[in-house]
This record gives C-alpha cells, structure tokens and sequence, in this order.
C-alpha cells in the first residue's frame, strides 16, 4: 500500500468529505449512459507518477515516499505498482504514457528498449490484474538534447532516423498493450527564427513522418486511432501544429486526415487564443474530435500551466460539445495535468484528481440538460432559419450564383429584418442550468 486512503466513494454535493466525489458517480446514468462511460477518465503517468515539481526557478518538492533509496529500473518498476494502485483507488480505469515516463532511457536505443520491455511486462501484469486500460501511448521525442532542432523536423536526418526508431518501439508498445490510440505532440517541431529554417522542407518530413508511422502501424497491424495534439507554441517559438484549424489543414493538405484525429488539450487552446469550446466545435464540425487532454491554464500567466480542471463553466461548455458530437468514441478525458508544485504530499495527488473529475461530472450533468432541453440548439435552429426556406435555401442548395443573388436583392425594397444575437439571455439561462 503506497497511499493510506482507501478507494474513493461517491457521497454527494453536501459531503465535507475531501476524499469523496461530490459529483462524479461513476455508474449513475446520464442521458442513458453510465458517468464513467461519457467522461473514461485517464491519469497521465508524467505528471502524476514521474514529475517531481521543478520549474525554471526551482528544484523538486514533490514527497514521494515510494521513490526513496531506490534509482533506475528498480524505482521504475515500484512506480507501476504506485500508479496502478493510485488509479484503482481514484476510480480512474485507463492512463497515458510518453516512453520515457514509465523506463529509465539508456545511452543507446538498444539500452532503453531493453528498460522498456522489463517495464511493459510489469505494466502488462498489473493491466491484467485490475482491468485498466491504455487510452494511448506516446514517445517522448522533445526532451533528449538530439531533439534540439526537432525531431521529425530537424535539419539534421539521423536525427529524424532516431526519432523513428523511437516511434517505432513506442507504438509496438501501445500495440502490446492494446491502446485504443497513439498521440503525436510535437513540441519542437516548428521554428525559433524564419532566418535559418526550410518550413516547407520541415513540414514535408513531417508529414513525411506521419505518413511512415500510418504505414508501420498497417505492417503491425495496430488499430489504435492516431492522435495529433495542437499547441501553439512552447518549447518551440512557433509550433506547426498550431491549433485545431491548422492541424485539420494540415493533415488534408498531406492526405492524412482519415488517419488521424486531434488529441485537443484546454491549456493548449488558451495558448491559442481560443477558448477550448472553440476548438472542440472545430474537430467536431470537421469530424475529427479524438481526444481531450483535461486540464486548465491561467489566463494571466502566458504559459502551459496544466492546472488541474477546476472551472466548471468551462467543463460544462466542453461536454456540451463532446454529447453534441454524440461522444468521444476512442478517446477519453486525460488529466494532462500536474499538482501545483507547494501541493507536495501524496494525497495532494488524489485530491487534484478528485478536484478535476468532480469538475467534469457537474460539467456533464450541466451539459446533459441543457443537451436533453435543446435550449440552444433551439436557438440555432431560428437564429439560422432564412437558409431553410426561399433564398437561403437556394444558396445552400447550390442554385443561385452572384447575378441571381442580385437580382434578388434589387427587386426588393426593404431586406429582410436582422434577428438580434440574444448572447446576453443565452448566457443567464446557461447560468441557470450552471447554478440549478
Ligand atoms: C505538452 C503536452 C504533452 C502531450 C503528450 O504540453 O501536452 O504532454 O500531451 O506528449
Ligand atoms: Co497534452
């Protein structure tokens, strides 16, 4: 037993509890559906199980007593035991994991693999021993100095050969442990300054890349869905992936777009400046919502912060557009988020997770109504109505060019009247399905 609290229960709103859910009731039913179903809650094993609390400014404080006296595959091994016994208590039934989370990386590819498999077959055990699942696996081709002018997008084509032969393994991994997907972040592959780099040669072996990890995937025949996860920029100045519209340009623009989807993080979205409702109507809308990475960012502060989920205004706008898609299929909620770093103890842990799934269990409930009352689709649906009939619908329907719009237009006297937005009232009703 590496935490000292037993298994997180459901007590309601009104608990003072703070080891209980409020509102995240796994097997209760939403429109149908058991909670857990909707929201398939993931730990990110980086945060939670390896990150120790540095920053630019500082050293460790995480307390972690499980990582005393032992280094190497040693602790590693401890760790999985560690994660797979935090997750069993939270409730939490699938992770995600970058390659060099869960093994020590050796000095050689051979070294690190090796480290890999002792550690796949300890994951492996305890996957089978508690049921949890991998929502997806990644490698980690950012942190290693080789990748300091990218990985994919170096200049430099060892460099693009390693990070292949580190993909490669990280998906027969994801593979071995039936992932239902696989991510591609790419935090240095975009460009410091214009003055020294070839866009569109990087972006071709981008795509170039994606293209043979499509193409390997076929060879092992693993069918996880492919994520690609938009950010802006951080490490990188300027991140090819920018944000869900350049990422969906993108992968068209190479033909990849039936292979991937977006793997949509909210702290990247705030980097972006768009709200994240934004851009999960955009993969939606494009029929390419994957996955989201739940967390939060500070708007006053202009970096990845990956707070835990706090805000509820934001998980409910969030759900709501996860039922309006009709539901993440592949892909879950993953706390791609780290404990603050004065919340050093070991039960801080669990309570940031309970923080952020009661977060997005209120959102879902929230969203559930205002899904099953159709308030706002009702107002849509007016808003939007000159396209149902007479001349809008011949636009829509393709049966009108500009001289016909003129004419339209010069034979009337009047237009017709402007509805007004009404965002006011939409936002006091949304109030009042926040508040109840
Ligand atoms: C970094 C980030 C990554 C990806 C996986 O901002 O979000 O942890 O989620 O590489
Ligand atoms: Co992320």
């Amino acid at each position: 037993m590496y935490f000292k609290q037993e298994k997180i229960k459901y007590e309601g709103s009104k608990s003072l509890n703070p080891f209980a859910f409020k509102y995240y009731n796994a097997e209760e039913l939403v429109l149908g559906k058991p909670m857990k179903e909707h929201l398939k809650f993931s730990m990110a094993y980086w945060h939670t199980i390896s990150a120790q609390g540095t920053d630019m400014f500082g050293e460790a404080t995480m307390q972690r007593h499980w990582d005393q006296g032992v280094e190497g595959i040693e602790r590693a091994k401890i760790r999985v035991k560690v994660a797979f016994e935090f997750m069993e208590k939270m409730g939490l039934e699938y992770f995600c994991f970058h390659d060099a989370d869960i093994a020590p990386v050796g000095e050689t590819i051979e070294e690190t693999n090796a480290n890999l498999d002792i550690i796949v077959d300890e994951i492996e055990k305890e996957m089978k021993r508690t049921g949890i699942k991998l929502l997806w696996g990644t490698a980690n081709a950012f942190s290693n100095k080789r990748y300091v002018n990218g990985a994919s997008t170096s200049p430099n084509a060892d460099v693009f050969a390693y990070a292949a032969a580190q993909v490669k393994k990280a998906m027969e991994i994801t593979k071995r442990l039936n992932g239902s997907g696989y991510v591609f972040w790419g935090g240095r592959e975009g460009y410091e300054t214009l003055l020294n780099t070839d866009m569109a040669l990087e972006q071709d072996n981008l795509a170039r890349f994606l293209k043979l990890a499509v193409d390997y995937a076929k060879e092992i025949d693993f069918k996880g869905q492919f994520y690609i996860e938009p950010k802006p920029k951080e490490p990188t100045k300027h991140q090819y992936d920018f944000d869900a519209a350049t990422a969906v340009s993108f992968l068209r623009k190479y033909n990849l777009n039936k292979n991937f989807k977006l793997n949509l993080e909210t702290n990247h979205a705030t980097l972006a400046t768009h709200t994240m409702q934004h851009e999960v109507r955009y993969a939606a809308d494009n029929g390419m919502l994957g996955s989201i990475d739940a967390n939060q960012g500070d708007l006053l502060l202009g970096w990845d912060t990956d707070q835990f989920p706090t805000d509820i205004y934001e998980s409910t706008l969030i759900m709501y557009e996860v039922l309006r898609y009709g539901g993440l299929t592949t892909g879950g909620l993953n706390f791609d988020a780290r404990v603050r770093r004065p919340s050093f103890k070991e039960e801080d842990l669990m309570l940031a997770h309970i923080a952020g799934m009661d977060t997005y269990a209120a959102g879902l409930r929230i969203a559930a109504k205002l899904w099953e009352d159709q308030v706002l689709e009702k107002n849509l649906a007016s808003r939007y109505a000159s396209y149902k009939t007479g001349i809008g619908k011949k636009i829509v329907d393709g049966q009108v060019g500009f001289k016909e719009l003129d004419a339209y237009v010069k034979g009337k006297k009047e237009l017709d009247k402007n509805e007004p937005g009404r965002q006011e009232v939409l936002e006091s009703i949304l109030n009042q399905y926040i508040i109840g």
